[in-house]
């Protein structure tokens, strides 16, 4: 009995690995379109890849938030090893009821492999699941989808393997500018033969990283 108590205490200790969802948009669950489970997608080619399993489904309302602030996801439980990122597609409409398939997604923030050997989702682990990236100053204000992604990257030397988590808020942006950037289609936007898809995160180790996607609209 002293051993398993033992090995209970120390799996507690360890900080949980798991899968993850997107529940809350500064701190609101109200705004977020939550999956039934917290499974992994793993076909780039899915239409689930955009706002992951009952991504048309709307949320209850919209979260309101100004341009060029600092905003912040949480994600329910620590993260497997991999980057961590978020994109947002103007809305012609209506942020509840648009099709995400129908969006073209510009991404807003990324953290993939740093300098000092951890991943994003290593500092997201450390902040007890939040990530915070910033609204872009200069966009038009108006009704937004916001795609915030973690993939996890631990059994992803082989595709499928890489385990993509997403969720979808959707936002009233205030204030901001006249942009409106261009963006991807998801699906589309990954292939598995990305070198950020297909990985072993193991052996060798890798030094630097190519995070999937376009690249960050800099605002
Ligand atoms: C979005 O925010 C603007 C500015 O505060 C407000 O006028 C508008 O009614 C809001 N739209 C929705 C759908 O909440
Ligand atoms: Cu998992």
């Amino acid at each position: 009995m002293k051993n398993v108590f033992a090995i209970a205490l120390l799996a507690a200790a360890a900080p949980a690995m798991a899968h993850i969802r997107l529940t809350q948009f500064n701190g609101n669950s109200a705004c977020v379109r939550l999956p039934p489970n917290n499974s992994p997608v793993e076909d780039v080619n899915s239409a689930n890849i955009v706002c992951n399993v009952n991504g048309n489904t709307p949320a209850a309302s919209l979260c309101s938030v100004a341009a060029g602030s600092t905003a912040t996801v949480t994600w329910d439980t620590g993260a497997h090893p991999g980057p961590g990122k978020d994109y947002l597609p103007r809305q012609t409409s209506d942020a509840k009821t648009t099709n995400p398939a129908s969006l073209s997604w510009f991404k807003i923030s990324q953290d993939g492999l740093r300098s000092d050997g951890k991943w994003g989702s290593d500092y997201v682990n450390s902040a007890g699941g939040k990530y915070s990236f910033k609204i872009p100053s200069n966009i038009a204000a108006g009704q937004y989808l916001l795609r915030g992604e973690t993939i996890g990257l631990h059994v992803a030397q082989n595709y499928p393997g890489a385990q993509f988590y997403m969720g979808c808020a959707q936002l009233n942006i205030t204030g901001g500018g006249s942009a409106n950037p261009s963006g991807v289609k998801f699906p589309g936007a990954y292939k598995g033969t990305d070198s950020g898809i297909k990985i072993n995160i193991y052996y060798p180790v890798p030094t630097s990283y190519t995070t999937p996607g376009p690249s960050v609209y800099s605002g």
